[in-house]
Parts: C-alpha cells; structure tokens; sequence
C-alpha cells in the first residue's frame, strides 16, 4: 500500500449559497477524525488550517445575479494558491467544506500540475449552471461549469488561465436534480454521467469499473475526486442544503471509495456541503470520515 503526504485544507464557506452552517464543516468533518483516520492508515497528515473566508455577505452582488461574488472570487483565489502549493510540494490535498463552489479554487489550484487531469463529480446535482442558466444566482451551483470556462470572467479565470479542465475528462456519478441548462451543456459537450437510474441498472461495481477505463481510455495523468455528500441518500446524510431523496446507499459509496483506492487513479480530493447545523448528531461528517478512510485504503477485513 502506498503511503501519502496528506495536505488538509478547510474552507469554511457558506458564500456560494443561502444556507448558514456550511461554514461548519470543515469543523464538523476535523471534530469527526479525520487526521487520527488517515494516520492510522500509515500516511503522513498535516493539517494546513483554514482558508480566510469573508465575514461580509450580500443579498444581491453589484451588477449581477451572482450571489456574493467578489467574496466567493476572493475566497477561491486563495484556495486556488494554496493547493497549488500543496500539489508542487507533491502532497496530496485533501479539501475539506464548504459549500460546492469552492471547487473552483480546487480545480484551479490542481488543473496547471496535470495536461490531463480526470475529475469524479459524486453529487446529486450537475453544478454545470451559468449566470444565465441558474435557477437560483447560488454560485455552488455552478463550479463545474466554470471550470470547463463558462460563466462570470472572473471566476473562469482564477489563476490567470482557462479552462481548467477538459468536458470529456469528467464523469458525473450520482445525478438526480439537473436543471435544463444542464441538461443541454452534458449533451453538448459530451459530458459523462452515470445517473442513479444508471446507478440502479449497472450496480456500483460496473459504474465504478466503467468509470475507471474511461479515465484509462482518456489517458489522463491524475484524476480529482469532488465529493459532494448529497450525492449520498439522506438517509445516511442528513446535514446537506440541498437533500434529495433516492441517492446513492452508504456501502455504494463505500465499494466506490474502496474501488478507487485499489485503482491508485485518485490524486486529490475534497469533501463539500456538509452543514453540521442541518445534522443529526454529526452524522453526515461522520460518514465523510469514514468514506475518506476506505479512499485512503481501509479494508474490512
Ligand atoms: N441546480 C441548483 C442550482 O444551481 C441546485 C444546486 C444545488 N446545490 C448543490 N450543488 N449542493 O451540488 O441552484
Ligand atoms: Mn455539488
Ligand atoms: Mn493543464
Ligand atoms: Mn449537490
């Protein structure tokens, strides 16, 4: 088994949508274990704190429908700087939520270390909105687009270049809220999706083999693993803002963490949406921990 530098990097942001507590959970997630989890496993943890988030939110930001968008420009800048850092250090970052939009700081800190890098959306949602396409101005809502280069300037352009990542290097798993304008982008551009109607007729183990010889077949040199835990049912976890019901089972996601340990693809990772507020008994954090420690390399038996 491979040994990691592990690099975790909270970003206690709830700017990208209209829910307090999201803020939390990088907390909540920290409080749930994580570092004693991932040392236990043998790797090697630093916890890098948290990024500086802004206190100053707004209804309506000046001249657009984006919610708050110089602070979540600002906020993701800096994410962006940081986990490059953490990458050309050659450790592995491990971002912790946060609401989703701080994908795009992710994507933008990791995207200029790889010429190929793969990206596992796990989420119930395609967050592929634009400013026109959205039907709510909540900037989690459009990370993946902004990274493929569509949406506000200044955020398809965080670290001075776009786009981040390619279309057809993504794979959705997990979708069941997609809003039109979505739904059009993943025909347009060829975006993969296993949906949970896939989910239900392939099984886990087939979505997740398909998944992985995609990537194979793409020929990418790292793949970023964004895990948003509403893409779970939530049943397992509660303690999202945007819950919808018949999602992925608590040992799906399991096989799933466990398949790509075993495929070493997974360069980079980050746990969103976790609201400790909206929780019951930290449950939700509790199972990011646990989905973490089977994607470092836990093993039942
Ligand atoms: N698609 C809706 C919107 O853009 C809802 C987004 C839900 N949020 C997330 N993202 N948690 O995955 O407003
Ligand atoms: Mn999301
Ligand atoms: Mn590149
Ligand atoms: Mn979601």
């Amino acid at each position: 088994m491979n040994k990691l530098n592990v690099s975790i990097i909270g970003v206690p942001m709830d700017l990208g949508q209209n829910r307090r507590g999201v803020d939390m959970g990088p907390s909540a997630i920290r409080y749930a274990g994580v570092v004693e989890r991932l040392k236990a496993l043998g790797h090697t943890v630093k916890d890098e704190g948290d990024i500086l988030i802004s206190q100053t939110r707004e209804e309506k930001s000046p001249n657009t429908t984006l919610r708050n968008l110089e602070q979540v420009i600002e906020a993701n800048t800096a994410l962006a700087n940081k986990v490059h850092s953490v990458v050309t250090e050659g450790e592995f970052p491990l971002v912790l939520g946060g609401d989703h939009s701080i994908a795009i700081g992710t994507l933008a800190g990791l995207s200029d270390q790889y010429e190929n890098l793969g990206v596992i959306w796990y989420d119930a949602h395609a967050d592929l909105n634009t400013a026109e396409t959205s039907p709510s101005g909540n900037i989690h809502g459009m990370p993946l687009a902004v990274s493929i280069g569509l949406g506000h300037d200044d955020l398809v352009n965080i670290r001075d270049f776009a786009p981040k990542i390619k279309p057809e290097n993504i794979v959705i798993i997990g979708a069941r809220s997609v809003d039109p304008g979505e739904r059009e982008l993943i025909k347009e551009k060829g975006i993969k999706v296993f949906s949970m109607h896939e989910i239900d007729k392939l099984g886990m183990t087939e979505v997740m083999n398909q998944t992985m010889a995609y990537f194979l077949e793409r020929k990418v040199d790292g793949v970023h693993l964004s895990l948003d835990l509403d893409g779970l049912d939530p049943l397992y976890t509660p303690g999202v803002g945007t819950p919808v019901p018949g999602g992925i089972s608590y040992r799906e996601s399991h096989l799933a963490m466990e398949m790509l340990y075993s495929s070493h693809l997974i360069t980079s990772a980050e746990f969103v949406e976790v609201n400790p507020i909206l929780d019951e008994k930290n449950r939700t954090a509790d199972a990011a921990v646990a989905l973490m420690g089977s994607l470092f390399g836990e093993s039942l038996i």
